[in-house]
């Protein structure tokens, strides 16, 4: 294992990065409506006279899709970080099924719930203009269309389901502590379920360009920042009640589990959902302190998906957490 990377992740996380961060973040465009509707969110979903045995007040966030590290304040080019989103769609699907309410943070054009069985692209592959004034959907994709619009709108109309975009990685851990913030009395009846892949490093606001940078000037050395550790301030500051998961991927086996150990100790999550990139629909593999299970995709049913048997392990085991609190 690399020793340099081994020694960054096991500093502690300085409260004043984190403070710097925030502070000389771009201001959150909506974050008022944003509060806003979290608040209607937490209202609806949970009850104080709610038991904690039952699902009624379980609540998840999900975060989902890539954050972007834009290297000009007037965003021309930018970082990205590699997901599509679907780990964290899916998932919504399985928890709102397991009777959860979902915020759903999610990287702007990611895929979303219920939509995977769709065509690459709906609009111009599932609709035919029948005449000037009519568009129709085509008899092959129309089961799949209906389900997509009826079960993602049925769920926010319920208000079960709450979307949030981002696209920057200032918008992303914005959004996510207004999230945990939210969700602080929720207590142990709230997972964070971080399958979004956040950058490392960053170009501070401040040192960033504001215009496109231009080529004429040569090759660009760019300096990056270290993204400060917001695993650890989520765990203990945030929300503090709550169950966090998070993942861990890499491209290296050899070194994943190591990896995913290091991240459970460091950050104290109760749970590293560990993850190979080629083989991350099929298999992954849940740490926690006590146990490793390995998480197979059933391929012996057509469609089936690795985040049905995750979700349900997930589920469990928040079950068995609440129960401490419950007595
Ligand atoms: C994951 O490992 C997710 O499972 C994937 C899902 C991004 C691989 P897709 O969206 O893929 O279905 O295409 N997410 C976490 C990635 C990450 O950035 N983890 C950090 C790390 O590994 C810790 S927060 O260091």
């Amino acid at each position: 294992m690399d020793a340099i990377d081994d020694a960054n992740q096991l500093r502690e996380t300085p409260k004043n990065e984190v403070m710097s961060f925030f502070e000389s973040a771009p201001l959150l465009k909506d974050a008022a409506e944003i509060e806003k509707s979290l608040k209607e969110f937490v209202d609806r979903n949970t009850s104080s006279s709610g038991n904690l045995s039952g699902k009624a007040n379980r609540v998840v966030c999900i975060t989902s899709g890539g954050t972007t590290v834009p290297l000009e304040k007037q965003c021309v080019r930018y970082i990205d970080n590699f997901s599509s989103g679907h780990r964290g769609a899916a998932s919504t699907e399985y928890f709102l099924n397991a009777g959860y309410s979902v915020v759903f943070l999610y990287r702007r054009g990611s895929c979303q719930p219920f939509c995977s069985s769709l065509p690459d692209d709906p609009l111009l592959e599932c609709f035919s203009v029948a005449d000037d004034s009519s568009i129709e959907v085509d008899a092959l994709h129309a089961e799949t269309v209906k389900s997509a619009i009826t079960e993602n709108r049925a769920a926010v109309a319920e208000g079960i389901l709450l979307k949030l975009p981002f696209t920057t990685i200032f918008e992303y851990l914005q959004i996510l502590q207004l999230i945990s913030v939210s969700l602080r009395d929720v207590g142990p009846s709230a997972i964070f379920f971080l399958a979004a892949a956040v950058s490392d490093f960053y170009v501070p606001w401040e040192s960033m360009a504001l215009h496109k940078i231009q080529s004429a000037s040569g090759p660009l050395d760019i300096r990056l920042t270290q993204v400060p550790k917001m695993l650890s301030m989520l765990r203990n500051e945030w929300a503090p009640m709550a169950f966090h998961i998070s993942f861990k991927l890499e491209t290296d086996t050899d070194i994943l589990l190591a990896k995913a150990n290091m991240a459970l100790k460091q950050y104290k999550m109760h749970m590293v959902i560990a993850n190979e990139l080629s083989t991350r629909k099929e298999v992954v593999i849940v740490v926690t302190e006590q146990e490793k299970v390995t998480v197979r995709r059933d391929c012996t049913r057509a469609g089936a998906e690795v985040e049905s048997p995750l979700v349900e392990l997930v589920v469990d085991r928040h079950s068995t957490y609440i129960k401490k609190f419950d007595a």
